[in-house]
């Protein structure tokens, strides 16, 4: 790893890299300064099996931080070192580099002191939709195409309900018969959650630079809980923002867990939900009417995108997501069912909160 790191243009004296404990999809470590007050970095090698265009992900983060960093600049912000990601290139002037044997690493200036929290309260809920409000206006004026689909479709509803239809005439893995109820309520669904993709055609919704995995995770606090910095930034690409909006709803503002066996626990957090939309709309002042009107209905979508997907991946022989037992994908797909038919039953009370903030 001492010949990987060599490749970056570092300016100061690190020790020895060490495992960082984050995340799925990528691996990290931390390069600490050797002398205290100097910069540390985090190291992370690129999963190439799921993004698949490296250079397509790298120059994303690339025109994004460098984007917001000049608002930071502008708006004469402090620590902005802390506020937005940080790439560090290679000794060549590349955003990354790709060895021998085919890996892909990159480096950052690591974010500190800063924590991450798993669990929300209505309190960070609030904050951290400030902090993705705030993302989302500081990108506002790129255009949306300005970058490529890190994961080509990733939020595509048509091209979800596509992946389930093959897998369904497919049946790999044999579990399609046990299944009707849950392919009924999929299909009873379906155009109606395709609405997004028709009113982009019809040119009356946008698409925006959305960050793709709104998790309260990937924000990270400072010493006093305050939002400082967005982090996770490969599946930073266009889409719709009720889609960044329901994606946080459908991880946060549910009493249940995504992969919960009993589904009576699962309901809408309403207060999480209030809280969020309350922080996210005093930053987001770039929504049209129709799009602050289509929140609500955005929760619905990722939770019932979610169902498909786990569903899929379930049909298909559990290829996609990272199973900890059997009937894993199952379980979520179930839960993320009621997940959905919760957010239906609470549709009106959230617009009217929506139009109440
Ligand atoms: C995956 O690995 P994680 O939890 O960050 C997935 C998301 C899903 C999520 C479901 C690249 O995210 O889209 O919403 O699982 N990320 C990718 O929990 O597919
Ligand atoms: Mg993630």
């Amino acid at each position: 790893m001492k010949n990987i790191l060599k490749q970056f243009a570092i300016w100061n004296e690190v020790g020895d890299p060490q495992p960082l404990r984050i995340g799925f999809i990528n691996d990290s470590f931390v390069v600490p300064a050797k002398r205290i007050g100097e910069t540390s970095y985090c190291l992370q090698r690129i999963n190439h099996h799921i993004f698949k265009d490296v250079e397509g992900l790298m120059r994303n983060i690339e025109i994004v931080t460098t984007h917001i960093r000049e608002k930071l600049l502008i708006a004469r912000e402090e620590n902005i070192e802390r506020k937005v990601l940080h790439l560090v290139p290679t000794k060549e002037g590349k955003l990354f580099h790709k060895t021998p044997e085919g890996e892909y690493w990159r480096l950052y200036v690591l974010v500190e002191p800063a924590t991450s929290q798993e669990k929300v309260t209505p309190e960070s809920a609030e904050l951290t939709g400030q902090a993705f409000g705030r993302f989302q206006r500081q990108l506002a004026d790129l255009p949306f195409d300005a970058l490529c689909e890190s994961i080509p479709n990733f939020h595509n509803m048509e091209f979800r309900l596509q992946q389930f239809d093959e897998a369904l005439e497919a049946d790999a893995a044999g579990r399609k018969s046990a299944c009707t109820d849950i392919i009924d309520a999929i299909n009873k669904r379906r155009e109606m959650m395709c609405l997004a993709e028709v009113l982009f055609r019809e040119g009356k919704l946008k698409k925006h630079i959305n960050h793709c995995d709104t998790k309260v995770n990937n924000v990270l606090f400072d010493e006093k809980g305050r939002p400082i910095c967005i982090v996770d930034l490969d599946t930073v690409m266009p889409g719709f923002v009720l889609s960044d909006f329901g994606d946080f709803m459908r991880t946060a503002a549910n009493t249940g867990q995504e992969d919960d066996l009993n589904l009576d626990n699962i309901h809408v957090d309403m207060e999480v939900f209030e809280a969020y939309a309350r922080g996210y709309l005093k930053e987001a002042t770039f929504l049209t009417e129709l799009e602050k009107e289509l929140l609500p209905y955005g929760c619905r979508l990722l939770s019932y995108m979610q169902t498909v997907r786990f569903f899929t991946d379930w049909l298909n022989g559990d290829t996609y997501y990272k199973i900890a037992y059997p009937e894993h994908n199952l379980v979520r797909t179930r839960a993320q069912l009621r997940l959905v038919e919760e957010q239906e039953k609470m549709e009106e009370q959230m617009r009217s909160i929506i139009a109440h903030l």
